[in-house]
């Protein structure tokens, strides 16, 4: 059945709307590199952008073969990037100001760009996420990026909720680690001097983590796939720094337009999505 059109035009006032983060919550991410927050987004918007993303997730998935034969990375969940570019009514999530004014709000920038969106769908019998630090994989200048992790159901432990070893962005220790067994094995041992905050996640309650916080996921135990979309924001200003991996490269290319190292990575594909007034 069709939505009707003013539920629509509902969902997108809502995705506009500015959410008031309660008073503790910008020194909390700031001290421990991640945040969790509930009633971000309505239960009814989160079922209708769900339901289309995952139409799209399984249109676009080129990842078929069986769990057995696949990697650690591959078990870990189907991944498809940059949704915004193939559906206009995902780009409406994705250029939601509600979320891109909390990451704006909790880095303490002036605005934010998108780096890029991707969903993760952890699929029924699918591994885990090893522990890793997203920026090993960026050629960016500074440290105000952050990720909106957004489940599409209720998200028990058993179906492998996001975990945070929290305050670990302060350390330098496995910043050279891809996601991968040796990352898992290395920052388990690592990481142990940290608390780490594994919970559920009720529909509409997302968390935000900074670049260099680590996070890991366990496996989906559940008969139903993890659908997950998160997008990735990064400082306004950030300006693009020398790709030191072959990974920061391959970013460098696919999602900073090859632009000059010293520039602000402002490319076609990072559009500005909130600004402070
Ligand atoms: O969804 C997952 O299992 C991992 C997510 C993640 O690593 C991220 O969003 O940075």
């Amino acid at each position: 059945m069709a939505t009707p059109h003013t539920d629509h035009e509902q969902f997108l006032r809502e995705l506009e709307a500015p959410y008031a983060l309660p008073v503790n919550a910008v020194r909390f991410y700031h001290d421990n590199g991640y945040i969790k927050l509930k009633h971000v987004l309505s239960e009814p918007l989160l079922t209708w952008y769900g339901n289309i993303i995952t139409d799209a997730v399984f249109r676009l998935n080129k990842l078929t073969k069986p769990m057995e034969e696949r990697t650690t990375y591959e078990k870990a969940f189907l991944q498809v990037m940059n949704l915004w570019r193939e559906h206009d009514t995902i780009r409406e999530f994705v250029f939601s100001k509600r979320l891109a004014r909390i990451a704006t709000e909790l880095m303490g920038v002036k605005g934010v760009r998108l780096y890029h969106d991707q969903a993760l769908y952890k699929e029924p019998s699918g591994g885990i996420t090893p522990w890793h630090a997203d920026q090993f994989y960026w050629p960016l200048s500074n440290d105000n990026t952050i990720t909106v992790w957004i489940p599409l159901q209720d998200t028990p432990l058993e179906m492998g909720p996001l975990a945070f070893a929290e305050a670990s962005q302060h350390i330098a220790i496995g910043r050279d680690k891809e996601i991968s067994d040796e990352s898992e094995a290395m920052l388990t041992q690592a990481l142990k001097q940290f608390e780490i905050h594994e919970t559920p996640f009720e529909l509409g309650e997302v968390s935000f983590h900074s670049g260099w916080t680590y996070h890991r996921a366990g496996v989906n135990a559940s008969e139903k796939p993890r659908k997950v979309m998160t997008m990735i924001y990064m400082d306004k200003d950030i300006c693009i720094t020398e790709p030191t991996n072959s990974y920061r490269t391959n970013d460098w290319k696919t999602w900073l337009d090859a632009l000059p190292v010293g520039s602000v990575a402002n490319g076609k594909l990072n559009p500005v999505l909130y600004t402070l007034e």
